[in-house]
């Protein structure tokens, strides 16, 4: 390619860019207006990412501090499984999100309505040994009983010898630690586990009622039946964000097609000159979680986009799921989906 080819690509690549601007909003979709435009691979790299979204500047976590009181249970579900709920009769698998700001002291009044003896253990925050929910240490709770989980959470701090303290901000997820086993594996495999964020003062909040939990447990996912995966809806520009934790007995990868967020503690990046590696796809065994957020369809548009598990013989058993991406006015282009039909 020559210099004079470059620079009248680059011409093209400006004109696409204002021509696309001026289409704005209701235009938006990546491959649509990439078609018609007939363009280079190099001007199609070039025009990719429209921007799509709202205008105003996303919402932001406030600083925490605050004494927050919850009650939870333990229950057992129709099909056999075991829920966590925020009150009786409603509990789910996974169990309710619980959020958190850097600061808040959180008082759970848990209740077993189980009729074996369960209990409430969360991973990242402080908690006193009373509150492990451990048999080791009698925090567990038996059938009918009652008792109070306090998990407190700090902002990152200097210590007195000049190192530094992490804050607790993340995405964690609490699950029972003593249902078949002193290690929960009975309740982990039945349902008893959900997530948790904790956020840090000016942390970017996604559009309310888009976060989706997603739990890899053995070989199902949010212990659905393989092939009957949850789908996840948003409309595209929507903030969404994801929780994602894995449990069980195998490592995993978590896949999501179309979408890209950054390996770090919010999943994004905080400049163009931030080093974080960006990913689609991350490894993923027994208790760990991590969360991110994106613009639904953000340079890619609306569709039926999967998210899976990428070990082959996982994602062939039934470890995939849909996250849908609805235009504006509600349709999801080329939707086929002979699993969820
Ligand atoms: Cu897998």
């Amino acid at each position: 390619m020559t210099e004079r080819d470059t620079e009248r690509d680059d011409e093209r690549i400006q004109a696409t860019v204002q021509d696309r601007r001026a289409l704005s909003r209701r235009m938006l979709i990546g491959g649509a207006v990439a078609a018609t435009a007939g363009v280079t691979s190099l001007s199609l790299a070039a025009s990719a990412p429209e921007a799509v979204g709202a205008d105003t500047p996303p919402r932001t976590a406030p600083a925490g501090g605050e004494t927050k009181r919850i009650k939870m249970y333990a229950e057992k579900l129709a099909d056999g499984q075991l829920g966590y709920g925020f009150e009786k009769g409603k509990a789910s698998v996974p169990g309710p999100l619980i959020e958190l700001n850097e600061g808040d002291t959180l008082h759970i009044e848990f209740e077993n309505l189980t009729d074996v003896d369960a209990s409430l253990h969360v991973h990242g925050m402080d908690y006193e040994i009373s509150s492990d929910g451990t048999r080791m240490n009698r925090s567990h709770v038996e059938p009918g009983g009652t008792r109070t989980y306090t998990w407190r959470t700090h902002a990152p701090g200097r210590r007195k010898d000049g190192t530094w303290r992490a804050g607790t901000a993340g995405y964690w997820h609490y699950h029972d630690h003593v249902v078949g086993t002193d290690h929960g594996t009975g309740g982990i495999r039945k349902g008893l586990y959900g997530p948790v964020i904790v956020r840090r003062k000016g942390d970017i909040l996604p559009d309310p009622g888009k976060t989706f939990t997603i739990v890899f447990n053995d070989m199902t996912i949010n212990n659905k039946a393989a092939h009957e995966a949850p789908n996840f809806e948003a409309t595209v520009g929507d903030r969404v964000e994801i929780v994602m934790i894995t449990h069980g007995e195998y490592y995993h990868t978590f896949h999501m097609h179309g979408h890209r967020w950054a390996d770090n503690r919010t999943g994004m990046l905080t400049g163009p000159d931030d080093p974080t590696q960006v990913l689609d796809n991350k490894i993923c065994g027994p208790a760990d979680s991590f969360g991110f957020q994106i613009i639904a369809g953000e340079g890619v548009g609306a569709g039926a986009w999967m998210y899976h598990c990428h070990v082959q013989s996982h994602s062939d058993m039934g470890m995939a799921g849909l996250f849908l991406v609805k235009k504006a006015d509600g349709s999801i282009p080329e939707y086929d989906d002979p699993h969820h039909a």
